[in-house]
């Protein structure tokens, strides 16, 4: 029952109850939500109240309305850790999803200035761009752009990179172990070129990543710019007073 006195407005409260049965799996991911008018009667609210917290939960991608067939109750999105710095293919085996990469672009080019600059070289030298489309269960989730120094991993461009882990090519062929990384995230509307790939709409909400990483001499040798799906990802820390 809701509180038709609390200061909390009716729709506020039965979003409240809605999360509550997700968090609790009482109702399940892809199941459908009971129609309006059954919460109507269960909550003795109005439609109008019913509809406000229904969207409000679809806005936030709690829910998922399709077209004739009613309102379900969406799957939960990705949660990466901020504070471990683990790799696409790891991060998805340890939540039982299969990941895997499309190469898109794979090529050897001159580092442009933000490059040289964070991957520590000189004007003039090589990197690998390499493009990569990740997917999880095969659903596009994020698109990669990653620049390595040709000098660190010289023979990677003759690699075949489709549906492998980049680190563990890494480790294995050049004992190059991925210690720690420098990351942004901001969250931007996705571009056209991106929104395309991802299979979602040109606007989108999307994180912007910019990670640079650095191997266990503290040398960097990955700078990479990503956009993640922002309806399929949570990034999430734990924080501590350091006081
Ligand atoms: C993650 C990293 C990316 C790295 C990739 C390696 C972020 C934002 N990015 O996607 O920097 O290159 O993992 O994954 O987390 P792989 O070993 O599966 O190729």
């Amino acid at each position: 029952m809701l509180a038709k006195h609390s200061p909390l407005p009716l729709h506020q409260q039965l979003k409240a109850v809605i999360e509550d049965r997700i968090a609790t799996s009482e109702w399940l991911p892809g199941t459908q939500v009971p129609s309006e008018r059954e919460l109507c009667e269960q909550f003795k609210i109005s439609r109008i109240t019913v509809r406000q917290a229904i969207s409000a939960l679809v806005m936030e991608g709690r829910l998922t309305r399709t077209q004739g067939r009613g309102t379900f109750v969406a799957y939960p999105r990705i949660q990466q850790q901020l504070t471990n710095l683990t790799g696409f293919t790891q991060d998805m085996q340890a939540r039982g999803k299969r990941p895997d990469a499309h190469v898109l672009q794979l090529e050897l080019i001159d580092a442009l200035p933000n490059i040289v600059r964070a991957l520590q070289l000189r004007n003039g030298d090589k990197v690998i761009l390499i493009k990569r489309l990740r997917l999880a269960d095969g659903e596009p989730v994020a698109v990669e752009t990653d620049y390595l120094p040709d000098a660190m991993c010289h023979g990677l461009i003759k690699e075949n990179l489709n549906g492998r882990s980049l680190y563990d090519i890494l480790i294995k062929n050049y004992s190059i172990v991925p210690t720690r990384a420098e990351q942004q995230l901001e969250a931007v509307p996705c571009p056209a070129a991106e929104a395309k790939l991802l299979s979602v709409r040109t606007g989108s909400p999307v994180l912007h990543i910019h990670r640079t990483t650095f191997s266990r001499d503290g040398r960097p040798f990955e700078m990479v710019e990503s956009f993640y799906r922002g309806d399929k990802y949570i990034f999430y820390a734990e924080l501590h007073n350091m006081l």
